[in-house]
């Protein structure tokens, strides 16, 4: 592949409805598309990071920079032979991970279809659907997340997972648990406790859950393996794993039993392929978690959670679960067992609405070799 030029939408697209987690609520999401020149192919990625620092304390503009001063410079006139060259590559650039994930999944894109094989081929997934759940967000009321949740059931929904925050986490969780006692339900925090705070969420170990996401900081290894031994529901980390040397160290420090894995956070496809391996060989069940992502960034969770090692439903819901209109020709549908088909076109296997990307653009740049 010998890169030509880049191209960056930086794009804001209505949600559907507000999305609120412990770290804020928006109504709209953030991120940058991609698109790479090379061999007269076009490829496209998608930076997860959004517009506030809240998740991470990446965020679309800080990727939108660092894209244009230092990984675009370093990727033009360069030539790769496979998307697994790139980490090497990028080395010299600290962090930034999702900045470097959304580049990553162009080159990915730009081989599937340089070869005619689908992503799914590539990273060798062996599911043609996968299992998938759906993230509802913090509401006015227990009875209006139980309401939610029913919206959701009646879709087709059958793995169901509700953010939760301190003073907004046991009457949720329980009033939802009693309406519905057999859904595989689970919970996730986005990093709101610390080990004092998060002894208020013991009883949450009655409820049958699959396991709580992420309920400490980020950098607290340490702790979560204490909280671990207290509970005996899976902790499941998200934001405290950004690379597979974090994931080899939390499972040996028994800080968690399940991972969520996402491309964007751990600096791309090839590096959530690692921690999927590790976790596989190691027996833990691993799950793609989202990013909201559009049609791009879908399809390509959808093709890394066809990998073996996905044991659990992803947070990969349908298209209109997010958004009204998608930047992608394809959307994606719920089938009647709660799976999402994995796309087989060569790449990303999805096309780019041209009227779409235009109308959701609020900024955009081109970088070219000469
Ligand atoms: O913590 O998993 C998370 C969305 C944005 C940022 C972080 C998270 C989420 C979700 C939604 O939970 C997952 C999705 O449906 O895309
Ligand atoms: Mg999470």
């Amino acid at each position: 592949m010998n890169i030509e030029g880049v191209a960056l939408y930086y794009l804001r697209m209505p949600l559907v409805s507000p999305f609120e987690t412990s770290f804020g609520r928006s109504d709209t999401r953030d991120c940058i598309l991609i698109e790479i020149r090379a061999d007269g192919l076009t490829g496209f990625g998608e930076c997860a990071a959004d517009y506030d620092p809240g998740y991470s304390s990446e965020t679309a503009g800080t990727s939108w920079y660092i894209l244009q001063e230092f990984l675009i410079p370093l990727l033009l006139g360069k030539s790769f032979s496979h998307p697994t060259d790139f980490q090497g590559a990028f080395d010299q650039v600290r962090g930034h991970l999702m900045a470097k994930a959304g580049l990553e999944m162009a080159l990915w894109d730009l081989l599937g279809k340089a070869e005619g094989r689908s992503l799914r081929q590539l990273l060798g997934g062996m599911r043609d659907k996968v299992d998938v759940g759906v993230s509802v967000g913090i509401q006015a009321s227990p009875q209006a997340l139980v309401s939610t949740v029913e919206g959701y059931i009646a879709k087709g929904y059958r793995r169901i997972k509700l953010k939760i925050k301190p003073g907004r986490d046991l009457l949720e969780t329980q009033a939802v648990r009693l309406a519905f006692p057999d859904m595989r339900l689970q919970v996730d925090a986005n990093s709101a406790y610390t080990l004092e705070s998060a002894q208020a969420l013991l009883p949450l170990d009655e409820l049958g859950l699959l396991l709580i996401e992420q309920p400490l900081y980020e950098d607290d290894l340490l702790d979560h393996s204490r909280l671990q031994a207290q509970f005996s529901t899976p902790i499941c980390l998200d934001e405290s794993i950004t690379s597979p040397r974090h994931a080899r160290q939390a499972l040996e420090m028994k800080a968690c039993k399940v991972i969520n894995i996402k491309a964007g956070r751990v600096g791309g496809l090839s590096q959530g392929l690692a921690i999927h391996d590790l976790c596989h060989e190691r027996g833990v069940p691993v799950w793609c978690g989202g990013m909201l992502e559009t049609g791009v960034g879908r399809a390509s969770n959808l093709a890394l959670a066809s990998l073996p090692g996905f044991t659990l439903p992803g947070d990969i819901s349908a298209s209109d679960r997010y958004y009204l209109q998608d930047i992608t020709d394809e959307r994606f549908i719920l089938n009647p067992d709660s799976t999402i088909d994995v796309p087989s076109s060569p790449g990303l296997g999805v096309t780019i609405d041209p009227a779409a990307l235009e109308r959701f653009t609020i900024n955009q740049a081109v970088h070219t070799s000469r």
